[in-house]
């Protein structure tokens, strides 16, 4: 299997996990997003809309974060998703509802780090060539809106909108155990691991705690497995760790404001 992907994109982190969790090989093909090593030709003919992670696997090409994991996970002898038919949908489910989740997260993190950094390296005419250059234009008029108005943009507001419903599902599911599916670990942990990693790294984990301490609970176990080790902290760069906490801390005042 090859492994095209990105240091600290979370949907990378996320199919890294599935490769340490089960013990699976790949050839990684890193991709560095701030250079553009995604928008070549011979990327784009794999994946069109430029984005990672991509898999290629014996002529296959599988695009989408959870349908990475769930295929590495069902070539390694399906071991992670739940065989009971409950578990199973409710897995499935975490799966489709990552779509959102990624999107809320990305809202959350354009909106506050990738617009500090951005400002600060580009001039405007940069930043709107850089822009114009995202192949989705949907997606560009978002990232629009995140650049011009940070935490002010309406993006922001439906971002939360879908986090704090992720946040109510995970604390309600977590009522039955350790992780999301009970007392094993499972697809559904794995999916979420590196979004609300991501959210305590900006500072946002005023988002849960206090309301739900289970979640919590929760990120400290998933931190403690080898795969949190292998997967997200060893591509995180020294120094960008504080970059992403100080520019959450400094916009959280107008995100709270915003929570009412
Ligand atoms: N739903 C997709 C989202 C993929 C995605 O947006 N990836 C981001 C990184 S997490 C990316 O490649 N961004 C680069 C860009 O948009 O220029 C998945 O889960 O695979």
């Amino acid at each position: 299997m090859k492994l095209y992907h990105a240091a600290t994109s979370v949907c990378s982190q996320k199919a890294r996990l599935v490769f340490a969790e089960t013990g699976t090989a790949c050839e990684s093909v890193l991709l560095d997003l701030t250079k553009g090593e995604h928008m070549t030709p011979q990327y784009r003919a794999l994946n069109p809309d430029a984005v990672v992670p991509t898999l290629v696997h014996d002529g296959l090409v599988v695009r989408e974060s959870s349908l990475v994991v769930e295929y590495v996970d069902r070539v390694a002898g399906g071991g992670l998703m739940p065989r009971e038919p409950l578990a199973e949908v409710a897995t499935r489910l975490w799966l489709v509802r990552t779509l959102a989740i990624h999107e809320a997260v990305n809202s959350m993190t354009f909106a506050t780090l990738i617009r500090e950094q951005e400002r600060a390296r580009r001039t405007p005419a940069e930043i709107e060539a850089w822009l114009a250059s995202t192949p989705n234009p949907q997606t560009a008029a978002k990232r629009r809106d995140l650049m011009e108005n940070g935490v002010e943009s309406v993006f922001v507001d439906g971002a939360l909108h879908v986090l704090l419903g992720m946040l109510r599902d995970m604390a309600a599911a977590l009522d039955a155990g350790i992780w999301l599916n009970g007392s094993a670990y499972s697809l559904s942990d794995l999916a979420l691991t590196a979004y609300v990693d991501r959210l305590d790294r900006l500072g946002m984990a005023h988002l849960w705690t206090g309301r739900y301490p289970a979640v919590a609970a929760w990120l400290s176990h998933c931190r403690s497995r080898p795969s949190y080790a292998t997967a997200i902290e060893s591509h995180i760069p020294a120094g960008a760790a504080d970059a992403g906490r100080l520019a959450g801390e400094r916009a959280w005042p107008a995100i709270a404001a915003r929570l009412g």
